[in-house]
Order: structure tokens, then sequence, then C-alpha cells
């Protein structure tokens, strides 16, 4: 039976049907019971292998096809119908031609198959911030996945009552051919279809295809902004708890500063940190003036490798009920998983992501997939915040923005002000480690970490930036931070981890005034002093060290800045231009 008398969405629906030729149609109503009957079904098929109920409660395993364990930023296209509004960082073909091209793709690809019919909420349900979306989908895990990622089920269809507003999504595994893999979003259909992938970030449609490609181009259009940003809340000895959103490029830390656990020093002292989100950021203009951010999601997507109890306790505290285990190892004597930098005891009976017989004393390949995930309902993790659930989030004091930089970005500096806060985001940058592929220490540009995930051209996103600035009243302070300074020999100057709550707690004292600064060529830095350093390990002499701002590598900088640019065209803002002649008269000898 449907579960809605929507006519638009029981017409679109009805249209997909006829294309992929489904066996049979279900709908998610949410419900705990159906939920567990898809998780059975799942398990007889063996999509699903469900774990020790004793030692992880409601989890399971899956694992992806060997070719399919990433997104894929090559096969990922923004459809507008013209071309320059893509920008030159998205790819691009005209609609009516891609349509084309999956229709052929999605043809029959059902047939012996169920479309089950996921109706989905990024947001609290009935919230005016919320947005709405149903995904159509044959993968039982993209079912499971998203009603653990996203509010799912029978309250969505009722709060979207008949209205049309909401984000068509088509997912189909097909044939998981990577040659016709596609991920593409239609910002002006609200529309996003997904072929030949099961992996999570190309396949979970809320996430990055809604929340932040399509978001992005609604944000701009409806006024207001879509961000791969963490929320986080930092609660002081007096009680009060002032929020910043943050947005990195990957392998910066992110999911651990998002679940940051205060060093001693601080937590005797009674400081806190709150979880709001760990990956999106929807960000709205209040009446008050101020930015308010809320979380569209409803769990975490994390890295599983690297995870553990030291580095951030909190995400796996998360991963320990009712979770998904994507491409990790099966310890077959517990019948549970493990992943490495989990602990130093991995499991001797086991098998690898790909489910072949695997031993660590052996084995010359790792047995998880560095890219293995884990999908874990936030209301697990031990620091949530409270305000999690408030439908029109929390009030940002400050926006963070990062990257991994040896040598030329200060642990620190607060831009000075939104214009030039802008730009400090509009010029995000991290050297590539030996961890990915290619060349170590080249530097890539990923403005506001969004450069895969803007549903729009770069250039016309810095300038609603811009636009937001002209309206905020109570601007948040917009601060630049890197934890990866290193000595002449490469080892990092800064702890890292907890200890980034000194640098956090500086970032908060500088939005209420409560502290000075020093002025150089690209922002204000700290006065050493004036950083927090007990019981971290770290002198003031190294900390003055990582405060430095080198002329002649910032003028090379503007030089790289100014080459990036270039790409955009006419398309760069004027006043971020602006803020790059600056610079350069200001580094100037
Ligand atoms: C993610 C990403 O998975 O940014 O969150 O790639
Ligand atoms: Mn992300």
């Amino acid at each position: 039976m449907d579960l809605t008398g929507n006519r638009a969405v029981l017409d679109w629906i009805a249209e997909m049907a006829t294309m992929t030729q489904p066996d049979q149609m279900v709908w998610i109503d949410g419900s705990e019971a159906q939920l567990e009957a898809i998780r059975a079904q799942g398990c007889s098929t063996g999509e699903m292998i469900k774990l020790s109920e004793e030692q992880l409660p409601g989890c399971y395993l899956h694992r992806t096809a060997p070719n399919d364990v990433a997104r894929v930023e090559d096969r990922t296209f923004i459809c507008c119908s013209r071309e320059e509004d893509a920008g030159p960082t998205n790819h691009w073909v005209a609609p009516a031609e891609m349509y084309a091209r999956l229709k052929a793709l999605y043809r029959g690809c059902m047939k012996g198959r169920t479309m089950y019919i996921l109706p989905y909420s990024m947001g609290v349900v009935g919230s005016p911030f919320a947005k709405y979306g149903i995904e159509l989908t044959d993968s039982i895990y993209v079912v499971l996945s998203m009603a653990i990622m996203t509010r799912t089920g029978k309250a969505v269809l009722d709060a979207l009552g008949n209205s049309s507003d909401y984000v068509k999504g088509l997912h189909s595994t097909a044939k998981l051919d990577p040659e016709n893999r596609y991920i593409v979003q239609f910002p002006e259909d609200n529309t996003i279809m997904s072929v030949n992938s099961g992996y999570g970030g190309n396949v979970l449609l809320g996430k990055k295809c809604f929340a932040l490609r399509i978001a992005s181009f609604l944000g701009r259009k409806e006024g207001w902004m879509a961000e791969h940003m963490l929320i986080l809340g930092i609660q002081n000895p007096a009680g009060e708890v002032r929020y910043l959103a943050a947005a990195f490029p990957s392998a910066c830390g992110k999911t651990n500063l998002a679940m940051l656990i205060p060093p001693k020093h601080y937590a005797e002292k009674g400081w806190k940190v709150w979880c709001v989100g760990d990956d999106i950021a929807w960000i709205r203009l209040g009446k008050d003036g101020r930015l308010w951010a809320m979380n569209p999601e409803y769990g975490f997507f994390g890295v599983a490798p690297g995870t553990n109890a030291k580095s951030n306790p909190n995400a796996l505290a998360a991963t320990r009920k009712g979770t998904i285990f994507t491409n990790v190892v099966h310890n077959l004597d517990h019948n549970t998983v493990w992943w490495e930098g989990l602990d130093k005891n991995p499991p001797h009976n086991a098998l690898d992501w790909q489910g072949r017989p695997w031993n660590p004393d052996t084995s010359t390949e790792k047995g998880a997939h560095p890219n293995s995930r884990f999908t874990a309902p936030a209301k697990n993790c031990p620091c949530l915040s409270p305000e999690f659930e408030n439908p029109t989030g929390v009030p940002l004091s400050a926006i963070v923005f990062g990257g991994r930089r040896a040598k030329t970005a200060p642990l620190v500096y607060q831009s000075r002000d939104w214009e030039h806060g802008v730009f400090v985001g509009s010029i995000m940058a991290s050297e590539t480690t030996a961890a990915a592929a290619g060349a170590v220490g080249v530097v890539r540009r990923d403005p506001m970490a969004m450069l895969p995930f803007c549903g729009y051209n770069m250039g016309d996103y810095w300038q609603h930036w811009l636009d937001m600035g002209e309206k905020i009243t109570k601007k948040p302070k917009i601060f630049n931070v890197n934890w990866f300074r290193t000595d002449e020999k490469g080892n990092f100057l800064w702890p890292g981890f907890g200890e980034n709550l000194r640098v956090l707690d500086w970032i908060m004292k500088r939005c209420f005034d409560e502290v000075g600064a020093a002025e150089t060529p690209i922002g204000y830095v700290p006065h050493p002093e004036d950083i927090d350093l007990t019981g971290c390990g770290v002198g003031l002499d190294t900390l003055r060290g990582l405060l430095t701002v080198d002329r002649e590598l910032w003028l090379k900088e503007a030089k790289g800045i100014r080459a990036f640019y270039e790409k955009f065209g006419d398309k760069v803002p004027t006043p971020l231009r602006a803020e790059l002649d600056a610079l350069e008269q200001r580094l100037a000898p």
C-alpha cells in the first residue's frame, strides 16, 4: 500500500519503476520491525553479516565490490543547463544528454530485484530548516545505512504532505560496472541519479549528493549555506557553551576534532566539548542577526582505520551498537570486526575486507581497506550535544578553516574581517601526505573543503559567501588552523588531538573580545602567552615558532593563489582579488 497520496511523488515513482522494472516495490515506513525484517533478508543473501550480538549488538558487516571502495570524483557530474554554472571544478554534461545516457543504464536494471522507496529527512522532521528526499534503491545496504544516517520513514511523507518540494533520488547497483558508474546531480530538477556503485559516499544520497551538492545550490537560491563542516560546542568552566563550525580537507582529523576529548588540565577545570555534527552544516541567518548551524544528518559515516580508544574514544563508542561496518576485517573467532590502528591485537582467524583468509603475521596486504567505514547512529556518541535535535540548530561564534601545511600556515590565525575570512576559506589547501598516492608535499587547493561538493560554480559560491556577509549583522569571526607544522626533520611541532582545545579556547576568547592578538600580514595571531600550554609538553619557544609567518613562503603562496584563481576567470569576486592584492602588498619587503 502506498504510504502517501502525494500525486507528484507517486507519479515520479511510477515513472522510475517503468524504467527500472523491479519485481516488487517496498515502502520504508521507518518501523523497527520492518528494518529488522530487511536486515534478516540482507543476511540471508550474504549482503549483510550479523556480528556478535553480545559484543556488537545490532551491528553488521558489509563488503563492497573491490572496484567500488570510494567516492568517484571523475564520475560525479553537476548537470545544470549552462556549463558555466557548474564551473571549472565540476564535471558537466547537458541535462538532456545525461538523462538519456542514464536511462539506457537504468532500463530494466531492477528486474528480479526489489525497489525500496525510502523517504528521508535532512534535519529534524517538521523543522522549518529540514528538507526532504526520497531515495529509490535496489540495495538493502543503502536502506539500512540511510536508516542510520538520516531520519527515515512515514513521518517524512506526512510532513511533506502534498508538496512537490523534495529531492528525487534514484539509485541502482545495476551491474557495479565501474565504466558506467555515474553519480549525477541535476540541481535545477532537485534530482540525483546514482548507478553502478554500492559505496556509501556514492549511494547514501542524503549525504554528499543532497546535503552538500544539491543543498549548496538551493542555499544560494534561498539565501542560506550548505557547508562541509563539523559543528562543535565548547563549554567553559562557567557552563557557557559557544559554538563553531569548521571545514577541513580529508586527512586533517576532522572527525577527531568533532569529538574532541579535553586534555586533563582543561577537563579538571570543567571544560567540555559537545559534538553537534561531524561532516555537514546547514547554516542560516537567524532573526537575531547571528548565523545558526544545524547538522542535517542522523549518523556518522566515519573512516575506520586509525579510530581507536586513544585517537577518538567517542567515535569508537558510537560504533559499539547498531552500526554497519564496511570493508573491515572480520574476526571469525569472536564474530567481531578489526581494522588497522584499532589495537595491537589483530585477529589471527580472520577474513580481510574482501572476505579472503587473512593473517596479520603473513599477509602482505592490509586487512581493512584504508577507506573502510562505519555507519553509526549519532545518538550513540557519548559527547553528542544536547542541542543535536534542536530544530533550529546552534548559534555560531566562529568559523574555522584548516589544512595540512608543513611550514606556511601558523598554528592559528584570525582573518581581519568577513571578506578577508572568505578569502582565507577560498585559499584553503593541504599538502599531500605519503598516505595518498602521488607526490608528497604537493599543495592541493580545496576552498572551504567544498571542491568535490559544491553544486555550482565555485566563483559564484564565493560570491554567495560575500553576499551572506552583507546580511549577517552579528558575524562569526573567521579563523584558520594548521595542526601539522613540522620542524626541519619533519617532526610535528604541535601534539594535536585533544590539545587542539587550547587553540579553540583562544579562538572563542577572540570571538568574545576576551584576549588580544598580534597583527601579521596574513591576519591576527595569538600572543604566545595567551595560549594555555599547561601540561601539553609544548614550550613557549616552540609555540612562538608555530606562530611565525614566513614572508618568503607567503609571497610564493600568493603566486600559487593567483594561479588557482585564474582557473575561475572573471567569476572570482572582485573583493577576493582585492584581498589577494592587499595580502601581497602587506607581505612586500
Ligand atoms: C567524507 C568525505 O566521506 O568528505 O566525509 O569524503
Ligand atoms: Mn566529508
